[in-house]
């Protein structure tokens, strides 16, 4: 079959073409040692189809021009910079960064108050406590690893996207309307969410949390290195109140999940089923597991009470010791990775990491394994030996599974049926076809291939390294997303696309999906809710022009408009050592006519879009006369657009 985006050559086959060498590039690239634990997997040895120049000549459609629009949005996640972004898929154009777990000097995320307030809405006062000892108010990092939209039936809804913070034990939300965050959760008990994934069937009640860090349960400082009392804890949210709904301990420590597509399980790997704390330790063991949760057991017993509450949250016990109902543990290869439920609705692929194979289990086996005593191994189907790393697998729509190999920088095509049938013994080889990938890649995801709507033009494998691939911009290079077009028999690599620290995730989605997106926000958007109480309070309308300076002892609140190329206001006086609140709406109903308000010399900086309220709240300190002015450019006197605050000296 001739591969569906062959359509002539363009600019981007013909750059595409240069990277002929790929071969001999991945042959060195694939050397990466995986640390001690790795040491006697020895090299990797196995034939390769290196993507030719041929191949990659004859693809054009990956060239998307000036002026079109992308076939798909894709979500990234962002690794250790904390943010999601939004790309376009194929032309892997970022059109968008949406803070969530970071500080956003351009739109004030994490200092406005509409964002702190969402930040704070479910902070603990542990929390609380180390933050104000180091002169904080919210944690301004993040590390978001796992990104993924809400489901109905399996399929994407357009809602929301969720996200996880693995440095501060956090999920967060993202509405789609707007693409805004609207909700940040602390999870208490558990330590370091990693794996997440919302469920999928009948539609995203829960999400799936990962704790991977052990710990004691109460981690008061009770007890420290007695490994007794450390537990790992799966947290599932209500999704819709962001809210955690029941917790249940587990044996061995928790990194990637993902769930069935009936609604009956949820399934985790653990690479450190040894409750090991150095690395040794952590790959001692010849077997780690898959946790199965059992979802309407949980439920059940959540109903009846068998559970403690700890911190707010009911935590129940799943884990080897209580013998529960709640949970089946599964054998597999030392410290498995990747947990990726295929669209067939049927087939579980674990990545082996150490192992160099993925093993392929049948959810619909699970039933036996809780209510008939069942070999959980009996479960596994396939086990096919695919390469060295195999870290995260994604699917195409005709059966087809992708495998990234960390270790080997390649991308591996295999069939499952063909998979499970040599794993029955028959004479069949499951692989397709191994292509060259530069360098170590992570996660790859295939366009809408975690629904059941999964497509078969694009894979994007998301590399960990870029080496010789792009200029060299100094000892920190960027991470290399490549675009494979996956449309004919042959993987074909067509783009390399460098990104900043550290994407380890992505979705993509249909555009039909997400045909609610605004262009301007609604005047009564529940982002600003507590804002508006507050200027109804004080008597000021500000969904009209608004020009009102409230002094309430030392708090002065300020309320201006801005329209197109001013504020309200130009100017006002307060007084040294007052706490000023600017609450500024944006009266412009213009598509794409954002207005900013930066206070100079204050560290003040928010964004104002199109009909949207946005509020600051400072302390004044230093008397003096200090500008402020709107940052977004929106009007040939957008320079113009300023205006004076006096800070009048404090009165002897
Ligand atoms: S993990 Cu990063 S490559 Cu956090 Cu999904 Cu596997
Ligand atoms: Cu308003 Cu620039
Ligand atoms: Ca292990």
């Amino acid at each position: 079959m001739e591969s569906k985006h062959q359509k002539g050559l363009s600019r981007r086959a013909l750059l595409g073409a240069t990277a002929g060498g790929a071969a001999v590039a991945g042959a060195w690239g694939g050397r990466l040692a995986l640390g001690p634990a790795a040491v006697g997997l020895g090299a990797a040895g196995i034939a390769t189809t290196a993507a030719t120049g041929a191949a990659l000549a004859a693809t054009g459609e990956g060239a998307i021009a000036p002026g079109q629009l992308d076939d798909y949005y894709g979500f990234w996640s962002s690794g250790q910079t904390g943010e999601m972004r939004i790309l376009g898929i194929p032309s892997m154009r970022e059109l968008m960064r949406v803070p969530v777990f970071n500080r956003c000097s351009a739109t004030g995320w994490g200092q406005t108050n509409e964002s702190l307030r969402i930040h704070e809405r479910t902070m603990t006062e542990r929390t609380k406590k180390q933050l104000a000892a180091n002169g904080k108010r919210i944690h301004d990092n993040g590390d978001l690893h796992h990104l993924h939209m809400s489901y109905t039936e399996g399929k994407y809804d357009g809602r929301y996207l969720y996200m996880n913070d693995k440095a501060n034990t956090r999920v967060a939300r993202v509405r789609c309307d707007v693409m805004k965050c609207d909700s940040i959760l602390e999870i208490p008990n558990a330590k370091a969410i990693h794996g997440m994934r919302p469920q999928k069937w009948p539609r995203s009640n829960y999400l799936f949390c990962n704790g991977e860090d052990e710990a004691p349960l109460i981690n008061d400082g009770t007890t420290m290195d007695d490994l007794s009392t450390y537990v790992n804890v799966f947290t599932a949210v209500n999704a819709d109140e962001m809210q955690v709904a029941w917790q249940v301990l587990v044996s061995g420590n928790l990194d990637n999940c993902d769930c069935d597509y009936d609604g009956k399980y949820a399934f985790s790997t653990s690479y450190n089923s040894e409750m090991g704390m150095t690395l040794p330790e952590m790959s001692e063991a010849e077997m780690d597991h898959v946790v199965v949760f059992n979802l309407a057991e949980i439920e059940k017993a959540v109903e009846a009470g068998n559970y403690e509450e700890i911190n707010g949250c009911k935590v129940l016990d799943g884990r080897k010791e209580a013998g529960s109902v709640l949970t089946r543990y599964i054998p597999i290869a030392n410290n498995p990775h990747g947990c990726n439920m295929a669209p067939d609705k049927k087939h579980l692929v674990v990545a082996g990491k150490l192992s160099p194979t993925t093993t392929v289990l049948d959810v619909t086996r699970f039933d036996a394994i809780f209510y008939e005593d069942a070999d959980p191994r009996s479960a596994v189907v396939a086990e096919p030996e695919l390469g060295l790393g195999p870290l995260h697998t994604a699917f195409d729509g005709r059966g087809n599974a992708y495998t990234s190999l960390f270790i080997d920088s390649q991308v591996v095509k295999w069939n499952i049926e063909e998979a499970i049938r040599a794993y029955g013994g028959e004479e069949i080889d499951p692989i397709k076809q191994k292509l060259d990938v530069h360098y170590q890649p992570g996660h790859l995801k295939t366009t809408m291939g975690e629904t059941l709507d999964a497509r078969n033009d694009w894979l994007v494998c998301l590399c960990k390294f870029s080496k010789d691939r792009f200029l060299n911009v100094g000892p920190m290079k960027p991470e290399n997303d490549q675009l494979i077009d996956i449309s004919g028999d042959e993987m074909v690599l067509v783009h390399d696309g460098p990104t900043y620290a550290e994407p380890h995730d992505a979705i993509s989605v249909d555009p039909a999906i997400l045909s609610n997106i605004k262009s301007v926000w609604d005047r009564n958007d529940p982002m600003w809710a507590e804002t508006r109480k507050m200027a109804e309070a004080d008597g000021v309308n500000i969904d009209d022009w608004a020009d009102t300076i409230i002094r309430d002892g030392n708090k002065v609140r300020v309320y201006m408009s801005s329209v197109a190329p001013s504020f309200s206001i130009e100017s006002f006086s307060v007084t040294e050592g007052d706490e000023v609140t600017i609450v500024v709406t944006n009266l412009d109903e213009v598509d794409d006519l954002t207005h900013g308000f930066t206070m100079g010399n204050h560290g003040v900086a928010m964004e104002i879009g199109p009909q949207m309220t946005s509020s600051v709240t400072f302390v004044a300190a230093n008397p003096g006369v200090y500008w402020y002015y709107c940052q977004w450019f929106c009007h040939a006197l957008h320079m113009e657009m300023r205006g004076r605050m006096m800070v009048e000296p404090k009165a002897a």
